[in-house]
């Protein structure tokens, strides 16, 4: 695998978790943040999970963001195998909408986190936006970035009307 000097590794453990998982892709591409976004599933490619946890910190990961649904074993499992930090985020599932998936990832035992976020896209967002903060504490221009997001959804917010225009 190709070294992702200071990049955020985004993986998940279908395609069909693309659909969530993309919006986490698109924040970082936002923020000109250096990424890859790939398949790895723990119960169908678990030597690849390893393989990926295990060269995350000499490839240069500074954090993972790990999606997956159902029994959700994904962002764990890379935790149990590396340093770099794992943002879990939950995707929906199709029986129990997520449920399983976010207590899956959520309700790790002590001593191995995983920073667990939202159910569905804003979960993946979310974790892109919290890996964007990660790497703004040693970035000044990155973090002028971050401060301008915010505030452009604090004018958004400020600009609405009631009621809402149709
Ligand atoms: C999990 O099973 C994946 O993360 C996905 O959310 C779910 C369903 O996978 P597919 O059957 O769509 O491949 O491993």
């Amino acid at each position: 695998m190709e070294p992702l000097n200071k990049g955020v590794g985004v993986v998940m453990g279908s395609s069909s978790d693309w659909d969530t998982m993309q919006h986490a892709v698109s924040i970082l591409q936002q923020f000109g943040i250096t990424h890859e976004a790939r398949v790895v599933s723990a119960h169908r490619m678990p030597d690849d999970l390893f393989a990926y946890a295990e060269s995350a910190a000499e490839r240069g990961l500074k954090a993972i963001i790990a999606g997956a649904g159902g029994a959700a074993h994904l962002p764990g499992m890379l935790a149990a195998k590396t340093l770099v930090p794992v943002l879990g985020v939950p995707v929906a599932s199709r029986h129990l909408q997520g449920v399983d998936s976010l207590h899956s990832i959520v309700q790790m035992p002590k001593g191995i986190p995983v920073a667990t976020f939202a159910i569905g896209t804003a979960g993946a967002a979310n974790a892109a936006l919290f890996a964007v903060a990660m790497l703004a504490g040693e970035d000044p221009a990155l973090r002028d970035r971050l401060a301008q997001f915010r505030a452009e959804q604090t004018e958004v917010a400020r600009a609405m009307t009631l009621p809402p225009a149709p």
